[in-house]
């Protein structure tokens, strides 16, 4: 997609025939001095109740950097660029918010602007988002939040004390932070290229779980801010969302069984094994999670037998948990339990309060339990519950606030988690929780979303962004029937379904296909795979893939939550 017909040297050749007066930049290195940038910096008061500080501008100029994520989200790349950073403060309130621009060749520069986001409680992802915007000639910006630095998160910086919060740092996070950080980072932009007013600076977004929320807290208030948002698994719903992961938790307390990790992982084997062919492919990939839990019986793995060896653990960054470190794990083998087929089978039905009503949702069939946390004690031989530390997280931080995670869930039901939701359903309901569902500035504007989502998420269930997408629909287009307002929503707003994927990521239970659908491994390596926007489903016939409607599976996906008193966007 390129924004216009200019040839970006062309223009850049104009732009110095016609400017006498501005001083015009035509290499990275012109670009990239202080003087340079402080000479193009927006007039500091530009934004109501902000103010710029031109002393704290750095510039460097990094040469030949490449792509480190290698593929998740953008393919391997090598670039030059400009790593420009600036300071700012709110009036009247003594803070500081650094702000990350990495700025093009002005011979590379495409008229683009992409902004950045972070993951669980960051706000900020560094260069492993950046690439995704200056490899493809746009400026590409981040936000430390105010917090304290690009390496504090916000958690850090969330209570002043104990039972105090900073409101601040909690609306910044929620949503102001990006709001200044695409502000200040277009007019930047169109300032250090100098770009005439009438020429259009295109203007993007990406993000992936508290980045996808961070995308959609922009889309959902600011109609003109982005002409286009590619946003994965979004961490949207806050007060459920981060609850949830308590949920299996609960479970295993409830039913009294806590079972080994290898126990829980040859559940998920066997699931993806049974239902991989019922999309019609075997390739190893349940790309139908919804057929899977249609039809699939999760019980017929009872008796199975498992076997792990040994691990050491490692020291962070493993597959559970993401930053987390993992503790040492015995040898573990036996046969799967039924009851450790009943903890899978509740987690998947999702929470219900005592009286048997619908709290909130889970994760498809065929994703993995990252939630069911369980630790090995050494001195019984036996396995015992680990809280869950992203819920316990949120807890402490937002609804305990005084930052003391839960030892253990002592007293807490599954009625405590449907109040521990509605509660912050409410009390963020303006900053985290992320789910207004009415687009309309968003779309009246031209405005574009690519929404995407693991099938098999093991973090943000699936199903929350299907909501989401439906709660979209119903609002926007109340009076069109459901495949009516499906169309029309095409035009402006897609949500696809990776087969396989987990939470912004690949999956190493079913690798063959990545967030670009590229096919990872075996035959059909390199290969590019069609994905099939939501409500549509892949049904492969005769080896060749369509994009079927199936009522049943799309009714799969969606859950009354009737134990909430209020709609939950
Ligand atoms: C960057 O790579 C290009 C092409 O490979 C090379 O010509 C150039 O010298 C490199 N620049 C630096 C500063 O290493
Ligand atoms: C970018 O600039 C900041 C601030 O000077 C610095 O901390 C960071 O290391 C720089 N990054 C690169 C890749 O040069
Ligand atoms: C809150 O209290 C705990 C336990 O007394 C203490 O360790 C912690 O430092 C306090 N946190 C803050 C932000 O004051
Ligand atoms: C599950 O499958 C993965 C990938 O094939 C394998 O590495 C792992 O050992 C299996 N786990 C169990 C418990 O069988
Ligand atoms: C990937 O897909 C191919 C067929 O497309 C299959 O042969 C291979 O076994 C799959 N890989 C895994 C790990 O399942
Ligand atoms: C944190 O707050 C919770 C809820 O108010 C309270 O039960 C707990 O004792 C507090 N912890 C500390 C260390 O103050
Ligand atoms: C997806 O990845 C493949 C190779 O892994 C690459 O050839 C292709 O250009 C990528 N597609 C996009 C849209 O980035
Ligand atoms: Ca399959």
């Amino acid at each position: 997609m390129r924004p216009n017909s200019w040839s970006p040297r062309a223009l850049s050749l104009a732009t110095l025939a016609c400017s006498i007066t501005t001083v015009v930049a035509t290499t990275l290195k012109d670009v990239c001095t202080v003087e340079y940038v402080q000479s193009k910096l927006p007039a500091s008061d530009f934004i109501q109740g902000i103010t710029l500080d031109p002393s704290s501008v750095t510039t460097n100029v990094v040469y030949n950097a490449s792509n480190p994520t290698n593929g998740a989200f953008f393919p391997a790349a090598s670039f030059s660029y400009c790593n420009m950073t600036l300071a700012y403060s709110h009036n009247g309130r003594g803070d500081q918010v650094l702000v990350q621009y990495w700025l093009p060749d002005p011979a590379k520069f495409e008229n683009r602007y992409l902004s950045t986001g972070g993951g669980g409680y960051a706000i900020y992802s560094g260069d492993r988002s950046l690439p995704g915007g200056i490899m493809y000639g746009a400026v590409a910006g981040a936000t430390d939040g105010g917090f304290g630095s690009f390496n504090t998160q916000a958690d850090a910086a969330m209570l002043l004390s104990n039972g105090t919060l900073d409101y601040e740092t909690l609306y910044m996070f929620g949503y102001k932070a990006h709001w200044e950080l695409s502000k200040i980072g277009k007019q930047l932009t169109r300032n250090v290229f100098n770009m005439k007013d009438s020429t259009k600076l295109y203007s993007y977004y990406q993000g992936c779980s508290e980045g996808g929320r961070e995308g959609w807290s922009q889309v959902q208030r600011y109609g003109d801010e982005w002409d286009g948002a590619a946003i994965g698994a979004p961490a949207f719903r806050w007060s459920f969302q981060q609850t949830q992961h308590l949920y299996s938790n609960i479970v295993t307390k409830t039913l009294g069984y806590y079972p080994p990790p290898c126990e829980m992982e040859k559940i998920v084997n066997e699931t993806i094994s049974a239902c991989d062919s019922l999309d019609g492919l075997v390739d190893g990939v349940v790309s139908r999670s919804d057929l899977c839990e249609l039809h699939f019986d999760l019980s017929t793995i009872v008796g199975k037998s498992y076997y792990c060896a040994a691990s050491s653990g490692s020291s962070g960054y493993g597959k559970r948990k993401r930053q987390m470190a993992t503790a040492a794990t015995p040898l573990q083998k036996g046969t799967v339990s039924k009851e450790a087929v009943e903890v899978a089978k509740e987690v998947i039905r999702g929470l219900r309060d005592s009286e048997g009503r619908q709290v909130y949702l889970s994760y498809q069939t065929a994703a993995d339990f990252d939630d069911v946390t369980t630790q090995y004690n050494s001195e019984t031989g036996k396995w015992e519950l680990e809280v869950d530390q992203l819920g316990a997280e949120h807890i402490a931080l937002l609804v305990d606030k005084n930052g003391t995670k839960l030892s253990n869930l002592d007293g807490v039901t599954y009625d405590t988690l449907k109040d521990w939701m509605i509660s912050g359903m409410q009390e963020y309901g303006s900053t985290l929780q992320t789910n207004w569902p009415d687009l309309t500035p968003f779309q009246k504007a031209g405005g574009k979303v690519i929404h995407f989502h693991g099938e098999a998420d093991n973090s943000i269930p699936t199903a929350s962004s299907v909501r989401y997408w439906e709660s979209v629909r119903s609002i926007m287009y109340p009076d069109k029937s459901y495949t009516q307002g499906a169309a029309a929503l095409r035009d402006w707003y897609q949500l696809y379904l990776v087969p396989g994927a987990a939470h912004c990521a690949t999956n190493p239970l079913m690798p063959n296909v990545t967030l670009n659908a590229t096919v990872l491994q075996g035959e059909h390596v390199g290969e590019n795979r069609q994905i099939c926007g939501w409500p549509l489903r892949p049904k492969w016939k005769k080896g060749k893939m369509e994009c079927e409607y199936d009522q049943a599976s799309i009714n799969s996906w969606h859950y009354d939550l009737n134990a909430v008193p209020l709609p939950v966007y």
